[in-house]
C-alpha cells in the first residue's frame, strides 16, 4: 500500500458534451455541456481524476490556467488536501476568494482525493471512514422550463430511468397558473406519490418570489429551490417565514463560510452545496458538519458521483441529485437501482475517462 503521493504535474481537458435534453432555465440554455477533465500524476505511478462543470464553455479558458498554476506550486510536493486547500484558496485569494479561484482549488483537491484513496486501494467513501450503499436520488435530467404539453411524457420517462421516487422541476413561467399546470400535467402522469422538487434558478426579485411562492405554497411540493438571488440570506430567512413549503439554496455557496452564514441567517430549510463551489472533498467535509450541527439536512448538486461517496460521510445526508451529463465521457458510468446511485466498488471516486469520447467531445481553448 502507498502510503504518501508526490505531485508530478496535473493535466486538463476541455470538453463540450450534447445533453439528451438541453438545459432551458432561468440560469441559461444549454444544448452542450463544458466539462474539465483533470488528471492529476504522481511520482508513485497512481492518477487522481476529477471533473469540473463550469456551465460556461469560454470559463474553461480562464479557470484551466488556474489549476495548472496551482499545481505547478505544489510539484514535488506530498498530496495533503486538508491542507493544501487552504494554501491554494490563500495563494489564488488576491483575485477572488470565490469564484473561479475556489472552482480551480476544488478541481485539484478532488483529484487529489481520488489518488489518495486509490493508494489505499478503498472507494473514497470507505477512505473517508465510511462504506458503501445505494444513495437515494432524486432524477434532475428535465422537466425544464419547456412547452407544458412536454412535461407528462418526460416525467413518466424520468421516473422510469431509475425507479426514481422523486424528480426536480423547474418553474418560474410567466403566470402562476402555468407554473401550477406544470406540476398538475407532471403529477397527473406519475401519480402523487412521487416528490417533486421545484427550482426557481434565482429567477424572482423579492417582492415577486413571495407572490409566487404563495401562489404556489398548497400544491405540496418537496422543496422550493433558490427563488431568489442566492447570496440575499436575509431575504431567504423572511420568505421562509411566510411559507409553508420547506426553502433549499446551496448550490451557489462559495466554502464552508458560505454555509455557517447562511444557516446563521436561518436561509433555508435544506442545503445542497456544490462540490465545485463548495471546496470540493475538502470543502464539502468541512461544510456537511456545519448543516449537521444545526439539525439541517444536506442534499448535492451536480457531480454524483464524488457527492454519492461524501453523502456515505454525511450526518444529515439528503438527496442526491442525479444527472447523467457526464456519463458520455465515463469509462464506466455510475447504475442506478431503486431510485438510488449505486457507489461502485472500486478505488478512489470511481471515474475514468473514455479516451474514444475525448477524441469525439475535445475542444480547443
Ligand atoms: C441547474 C444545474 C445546472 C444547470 C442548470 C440548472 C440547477 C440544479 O440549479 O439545481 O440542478
Ligand atoms: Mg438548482
Amino acid at each position: 500500500m502507498q502510503t504518501t503521493l508526490t505531485l508530478r504535474s496535473v493535466e486538463t481537458i476541455p470538453v463540450f458534451i450534447p445533453l439528451k435534453r438541453p438545459v432551458v432555465s432561468k440560469v441559461g440554455f444549454f444544448d452542450h455541456w463544458p466539462v474539465i477533465l483533470i488528471n492529476l500524476y504522481t511520482e508513485e505511478g497512481i492518477v487522481g481524476h476529477s471533473y469540473l462543470e463550469p456551465y460556461l464553455k469560454n470559463s474553461c479558458r480562464y479557470i484551466m490556467p488556474a489549476i495548472e498554476d496551482l499545481a505547478a506550486a505544489r510539484k514535488g510536493k506530498p498530496l495533503a488536501p486538508m491542507q493544501d486547500f487552504i494554501q491554494d484558496r490563500a495563494s489564488l485569494g488576491l483575485v477572488g476568494y470565490a469564484g473561479m479561484s475556489m472552482i480551480a482549488a476544488a478541481g485539484l483537491d478532488m483529484a487529489a482525493w481520488d489518488a489518495l484513496a486509490k493508494a489505499a486501494n478503498l472507494p473514497l467513501a470507505n477512505y473517508l471512514g465510511g462504506s458503501i450503499a445505494p444513495v437515494p436520488a432524486y432524477n434532475s435530467n428535465g422537466l425544464w422550463l419547456t412547452e407544458l404539453d412536454r412535461l407528462a411524457d418526460e416525467a413518466v420517462e424520468l421516473v422510469a430511468e431509475g425507479h426514481f421516487t422523486a424528480l426536480k422541476l423547474r418553474l418560474g413561467r410567466k403566470h402562476a397558473r402555468e407554473d401550477i399546470e406544470a406540476i398538475r400535467l407532471i403529477r397527473q402522469a406519475v401519480g402523487d406519490d412521487i416528490k417533486l422538487m421545484v427550482d426557481f434558478n434565482q429567477g424572482r426579485t423579492f417582492g415577486d418570489a413571495i407572490e409566487r411562492c404563495q401562489a404556489l405554497d398548497d400544491q405540496g411540493v418537496y422543496w422550493f429551490e433558490e427563488p431568489i438571488v442566492y447570496d440575499n440570506f436575509e431575504g431567504y430567512a423572511s420568505l421562509r417565514a411566510k411559507l409553508k413549503t420547506p426553502i433549499q439554496l446551496g448550490e451557489n455557496f462559495y466554502g464552508p463560510r458560505d454555509m455557517h452564514h447562511a444557516i446563521k441567517a436561518g436561509a433555508g430549510d435544506y442545503v445542497m452545496p456544490d462540490l465545485m463551489r463548495i471546496g470540493g472533498v475538502t470543502g464539502w467535509l468541512r461544510s456537511a458538519p456545519i448543516a449537521a450541527a444545526a439539525g439541517i439536512q444536506v442534499s448535492t448538486h451536480l457531480y454524483p458521483e464524488v457527492s454519492a461517496h461524501l453523502m456515505r460521510v454525511t450526518e444529515t445526508a439528503h438527496w442526491l441529485e442525479w444527472q447523467d451529463w457526464a456519463n458520455p465521457i465515463l469509462n464506466e458510468p455510475f447504475e442506478l437501482a431503486d431510485g438510488q446511485l449505486i457507489i461502485p466498488n472500486r478505488p478512489g471516486a470511481g471515474i475514468s475517462w473514455d479516451a474514444n469520447a475525448i477524441k469525439a467531445y475535445r475542444f480547443d481553448i
